[in-house]
């Protein structure tokens, strides 16, 4: 596969289910479709249970299985580290992997907590210093609709920032009889909707309007405290179900946020809009090859939401696919990771989003549990740039 000469570099990646999946085909389709300057090697996955593992690398051809990722880090044959394993995993192996020269492509959210976020932010600027990179894995950013929002609001065709409004709904939880896996244990997960998918939310608020979010006022909530164990008996949830906040931005424009595994019905509903002086955008992953463009400039007579099929050759992205009106799937934004981050690495580039990118989602995190846990008084983000205040909003919240 690819030309002969072409340089490549061994994957090592650690984890196997769905995000494993879903990494394997990103690696096999940037090979496929984009023909990175740099080509991976599916060399080899790591995974506690050797059987699923294996199952896993059968199915997308990795050239060896191992149960412990150190062995990955260790081999000579391997540059890549794809961390897809539980957010307790993410530190040490990620910082481990740095140390070693290793490039570390690690699944979000980034970390458990602010200070792993930090530790890992740390090592990745040290690695940089020798030319290693390292990128997290939202990878909703790289959805072509979403990266064409993002092209939309540096061409400034919203115009100045009013409103952000992103929500994160999925409803695998509804049903008080799904077991509590290692997503409900904090331990494991550092926290529930919040931080698996409320992360998403934060991260695509951040990218598309390039600005920080500086505050919040939030609500978090446990519906079902206890849920059946995989092997029998019952066991306590220790993370959050939903999360609501509020938010303001660094441009003073008001953010609201939500991220909730129990709302019937919406399967994998990412949504957000954008409300500013000369337009609006809104996106929504349920209809994902869809952007929608209200331009205020417009003349009143056609003025109106377009919806926008996101499936031009002149879209990000869309160039390397299909024809128009084919439309792409859940899996293609893996690919546009995987090829982004290779080309990154071929020509001596810093990959976003960047672990910085994932210790500022981090903090956005920690200050909604401290709101919460503070009868949702407002809490600022450390670190978050200044906000560049508008009449009604000095010193306000
Ligand atoms: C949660 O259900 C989840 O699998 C997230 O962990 C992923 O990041 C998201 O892409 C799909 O939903």
């Amino acid at each position: 596969m690819g030309s002969l000469n072409a340089r490549t570099i061994g994957i090592g990646m650690v984890g196997h289910a769905f995000m494993g999946t879903a990494h394997s085909l990103g690696w096999r389709n940037a090979r496929s479709f984009f023909a990175p300057p740099l080509l991976p090697r599916l060399t080899a996955l790591a995974g506690r249970d050797r059987t699923a593992a294996t199952a896993t690398a059968e199915r997308f051809d990795w050239s060896e299985v191992v149960t412990d990722w150190r062995d990955l880090i260790a081999r000579d044959d391997i540059g890549l580290i794809d961390i897809c394993a539980p957010g307790d995993t993410h530190a040490e192996i990620a910082v481990a992997a740095l140390a070693a020269g290793k490039h570390v492509l690690c699944e979000k959210p980034l970390a458990n907590s602010v200070a792993e976020a930090e530790a890992m932010a740390a090592a990745a600027a040290a690695a940089r210093e020798n030319g290693v990179r390292s990128m997290v894995g939202f990878t909703y950013r790289r959805v072509p609709a979403v990266a064409l929002a993002r092209r939309l609001v540096r061409e400034g065709r919203v115009g100045e920032l009013r409103h952000v409004r992103a929500r994160y709904l999925q409803d695998w939880l509804t049903d008080p009889a799904a077991p509590l896996t290692w997503r409900l244990r904090r331990e494991r997960a550092g926290s529930g909707a919040l931080g698996d998918i409320g992360a998403h939310a934060v991260d695509l608020a951040q990218y598309l309007t390039g600005e920080d979010v500086t505050g919040v006022a939030a609500v978090t909530g446990t519906f079902v405290r206890e849920r059946p164990l995989p092997d029998g008996g019952t066991g306590t949830v220790t993370v959050d179900d939903t999360a609501a906040f509020l938010g303001r931005m660094t441009g003073g424009a008001l953010a609201t946020f939500e991220a909730t595994r129990c709302a019937t019905g919406r399967k994998n509903a990412l949504r957000i809009e954008l409300n500013g002086t000369l337009g609006s955008l809104a996106f929504d992953f349920e209809d994902m090859n869809v952007l929608q463009f209200h331009d205020a400039t417009a003349d009143a007579s056609v003025r109106g939401f377009t919806r926008i099929q996101v499936t031009e050759p002149e879209h990000p992205y869309i160039a390397a696919w299909w024809p128009p009106g084919h439309g792409l799937g859940y899996e293609h934004a893996f690919a546009h990771q995987a090829a982004d981050l290779l080309t990154a690495v071929a020509t001596g580039d810093d990959p976003e989003p960047s672990f910085d990118d994932g210790l500022r989602v981090q903090r956005v995190l920690a200050a909604v549990e401290e709101s919460a846990a503070a009868g949702s008084a407002w809490t600022g983000i450390p670190g978050a740039a200044a906000r560049t205040g508008t009449p009604d909003t000095e010193g306000k919240p």
